[in-house]
């Protein structure tokens, strides 16, 4: 099978960089030499990996010098489509905090630990928090090797000096999104449930911690399609009115708006730990394709007093500023405390007992993140994705001669595009790179399926050098997996 050809030509002034983001593409990626084995996790947080789970993925087969391991990822947020911002341009290293019970030597009863951010990113906009779901992947990933050293975490001293400012409260957040409808097939948004013959839906949460005069706020993401009317929406939290809002009319014109979208937020008391978010629709109950409506997403944003009962937990504080202390209660149950904020970075902090709780303190706070945990036994392991061979794709876009054709394919595709390449070499005398999708996700994002970095990469070309902007550009996609298994050839 052949597939199918699409060709491109990008204008070279569209995907050069933008004067306002310096970036540098290394030469060379941290994947090129060493041997590396890809790891997955499942949410942001703190992981552990012992010496008995790496024997037994034979990863190592005996004991080794602790100092021999090294791991490189950056986390599982999306990369920004926007060329303004700035993203990474390769793998960053992520620092291990070993524990090999001082000998140096990583054998049996050995572990370490390291952070990873999720696919969820919670960001403080100046007003309210938003989220960024990452909805290309279900796993976050790293690579993991044992003989590229890397960083290495240790706790640091507590910072001399008073706080200027002092909380027991962090921002926590819950989430509820499901990805059940996709209303005009473009593949990008999806949307759960539906108000069609029912026009009422509630969403439970639980809070945790409050005080008397706490608040939280919430948001509700809707959509309608009403052809000649509006779809009016009501937002109840346990039971009392917080809002309303009234979602515009479309019209039956095929080349118009399928749907109106709103995104309501209000700030409501916290008076029980329970929540019950209700979202009702005053529309008449109709089966009718043009007078329904969706629900997008629901989010809660809240403030529940620090408290470490032994299991893991990560908050952020959209409030802090300057030298900051927190103070998390406990019940005697010893716990870390680490700033997360910038995966590379990681800080250990120290942590000193008060009367009712333990204390860190941060010198600059602003906007950081906070992951709390106590036995290492309670943190998630990864799961093994194997090992990964050496691939250089920045060294590749920077070298000669210069690609006449690029050629992308998911794996399942690689024998028809090394087909398709092979004829193109022969009888059109082309130089032709050939990659898969794995190899570019694996170097433009973090081992994460996010179309994006297709794109990013295919862009290295222009940003690896000025001859390549002159002799334009092919690229081959296979469209024709799209439809047919597996369903993630393409995201
Ligand atoms: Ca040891
Ligand atoms: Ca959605």
């Amino acid at each position: 099978m052949i597939p199918k050809e699409l060709k491109l030509y990008p204008s070279p002034q569209a995907l050069s960089s933008p004067a306002s983001v310096q970036q540098t593409l290394s030469n060379s990626s941290a994947l090129s030499q060493g041997s590396w084995f890809k790891v997955g996790m499942l949410a942001e947080g703190v992981h552990r990996l012992d010496y008995e789970q790496l024997i037994q993925w034979q990863v190592i087969s005996s004991p080794i010098a602790s100092s021999q391991f090294g791991m490189i990822g950056n986390g599982g947020y999306r990369l920004p489509e926007d060329l303004n911002q700035g993203r990474p341009m390769d793998l960053n290293p992520i620092p291990l905090f070993m524990v090999d019970g001082g000998d140096a030597q990583f054998g049996p009863g050995d572990y370490f630990l390291f952070y990873t951010h999720g696919l969820l990113n919670w960001v403080w906009n100046g007003q309210e928090y938003v989220h960024d779901n990452n909805m290309y992947s279900d796993t976050v990933y790293a690579f993991l090797s044992t003989n590229q050293p890397g960083p290495r975490l240790s706790v640091q001293a507590m910072p001399s000096g008073s706080p200027s400012y002092v909380s027991n409260k962090g921002d926590f957040f819950h989430y509820f999104e499901e990805e059940k409808q996709n209303l005009i097939k473009s593949g990008r948004k999806w949307f759960g449930d539906v108000f069609s013959f029912t026009n009422s839906y509630s969403y439970p949460f639980t809070l945790g911690s409050w005080d008397a005069g706490d608040s939280l706020v919430f948001r509700v993401a809707t959509a309608a399609r009403c052809v000649s009317c509006s779809s009016n929406f009501s937002f109840f939290a346990n039971g009392t009115l917080a809002g309303s809002a009234s979602l515009g009319q479309v019209s039956n014109n095929y080349a118009g708006n399928y749907m109106t979208e709103n995104t309501f937020s209000a700030k409501v008391p916290i008076n029980t730990s329970n929540l019950t978010i209700q979202v009702n629709r005053t529309e008449p109950l109709s089966g009718s394709e043009d007078q329904r409506a969706w629900l997008d997403f629901v989010t809660v944003h809240y403030r529940p007093n620090l408290q470490f009962t032994g299991q893991p937990f990560v908050f952020q504080d959209y409030l802090a500023q300057g030298f900051a202390e927190y103070r998390i209660a406990n019940s005697n149950l010893p716990f870390q405390v680490w700033k997360v904020d910038d995966m590379a970075n990681v800080q250990v902090l120290a942590t000193a007992p008060g009367t009712s709780f333990n204390y860190v303190r941060i010198p600059n706070s602003e906007l950081g993140k906070y992951a709390v945990f106590g036995a290492a036994s309670t943190l998630p392991s990864p799961v093994f994705f194997g090992s990964v061979p050496n691939q250089d794709l920045h060294a590749l876009v920077a070298s000669e001669p210069v690609p006449d054709l690029v050629i992308v394919t998911h794996p399942s595709l690689k024998k028809a595009a090394e087909e398709l390449a092979e004829m193109r070499q022969i009888q059109d005398g082309m130089t032709v790179h050939l990659l898969t999708t794995t190899q570019i996700f694996n170097e433009f994002s973090s081992g994460v399926q996010d179309i994006t970095a297709l794109r990013d990469f295919v862009r290295s070309y222009f940003q690896a050098g000025p001859t390549f902007r002159s002799s334009g550009l092919s690229l081959l996609f296979p469209m024709t997996a799209r439809a047919s298994s597996p369903p993630t050839c393409c995201p």
